[in-house]
């Protein structure tokens, strides 16, 4: 029985001390820091518009996006964390067109993968915005930045943090997924949400549906279905979109339903997912995977598709077991009468 008044250094401790010590202790060490970063970005989040650190930056990061103030301040504030925990060899940032190296991290020490704030559009109309993180061993290598690479399969954790009305970090290490709230008078992450799991089944979607004329016949086809009223069956569907991952995800998680982010699939010779598959797509499916759901990229599993750019894009559909199965069955289907 989990025992609910556990800070996360305590439960993360108490992991990394049964499993292989090595490693282990690296991923509890970068884990602890990322939770002690996410209370400096909550506190800042709370507070830019009256420091003025609302608005762009000015410029766009490697993938295109313009670029927010708290953008660059949370990966700064992420870097400072992750460099003082000595257990990370390399961050690969949104921020970042290259891994930040750390030879300081040690032998054991692991790869992380992050977006430091992420739905950052959210910023200046005060919205849920969060930080996603997957970490993967870092062998040893020098540079390390490249152990990044590889399928979502090789992540031994990955987490978020949802920056709403509570500060919520959820994480897994591959032994069920945890969930805790932010307590902001002892400044310390309590276990709220032991063992979350997915319903198997929901009854929410979360699309951005301004952009369906780019979808695919299956994705238009399966969104169709989820809008047509069947009382046996629980539909319609409600539709359910922040603009940020992580509150949709998280929604996803504890409710059931599934989240998407498809392909633009204007050309069908050259499909443009938007979402990056190392600190967005992957890290989300791991956790998907890890309470009982299931994450595709329409066609296979997210967690079986190797990336071979660290800023490279997928496509997700994300949630319960039942929902994504159908979803995917629908893109099946439609797949199979093209080729016809
Ligand atoms: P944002 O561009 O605001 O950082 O990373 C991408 C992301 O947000 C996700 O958090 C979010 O789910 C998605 O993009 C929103 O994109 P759209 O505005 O295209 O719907």
């Amino acid at each position: 029985m989990a025992d609910r008044s556990m800070t996360l250094d305590e439960h993360l401790r108490s992991r990394s001390a049964a499993a292989l010590p090595g490693l282990a202790r690296s991923v509890a060490g970068v884990l602890i820091a990322i939770g002690r970063s996410a209370i400096r970005i909550q506190a800042e989040l709370a507070h830019a518009a009256l420091r003025g650190r609302l608005g762009a930056a000015g410029g766009q990061n490697v993938t295109g996006d313009t670029v927010k103030k708290l953008d660059v301040w949370g990966h700064e504030t992420v870097v400072d964390a992750l460099r003082d925990s000595g257990a990370c060899r390399a961050l690969v940032s949104e921020e970042s067109a290259e891994p930040v190296e750390m030879p300081a991290g040690g032998a054991e020490g692991v790869v992380i993968c992050c977006d430091p704030v992420d739905g950052s559009s959210n910023l200046d109309v005060g919205g849920s915005v969060g930080t996603i993180f997957a970490l993967r061993p870092g062998r040893g290598q020098k540079p390390a930045g490249p152990m990044a690479l590889g399928p979502g399969s090789d992540q031994v954790a990955a987490g978020y943090v949802l920056y709403g009305p509570s500060t919520i970090l959820v994480y897994t290490m591959g032994e069920g997924v945890q969930g805790f709230t932010l307590d902001r008078d002892r400044g310390e992450f309590v276990l709220t949400h032991p063992e979350i799991r997915v319903p198997k089944r929901g009854k929410v979607y979360g699309v951005n549906e301004g952009n369906a004329s780019t979808w695919d016949p299956g994705q238009r086809a399966y969104v169709e279905h989820l809008r047509t009223p069947d009382k046996a069956s629980g539909r319609p569907y409600s539709l359910r979109y922040s603009g940020a991952m992580v509150a949709d995800v998280h929604r996803t998680l504890l409710d059931g339903g599934i989240f998407m982010y498809p392909s633009d699939m204007t050309d069908p010779g050259r499909p443009k997912p938007k979402l990056r598959l190392l600190y967005e797509v992957a890290p989300m499916a791991m956790i998907a995977e890890q309470a009982g759901g299931r994450a595709s990229t329409g066609t296979g599993r997210v967690l079986d598709l190797a990336a071979t750019e660290f800023h490279q894009r997928a496509p997700i559909l994300v949630g319960s077991p039942d929902d994504v199965a159908l979803a995917e069955e629908f893109h099946r289907r439609h797949a199979a009468r093209q080729g016809a």
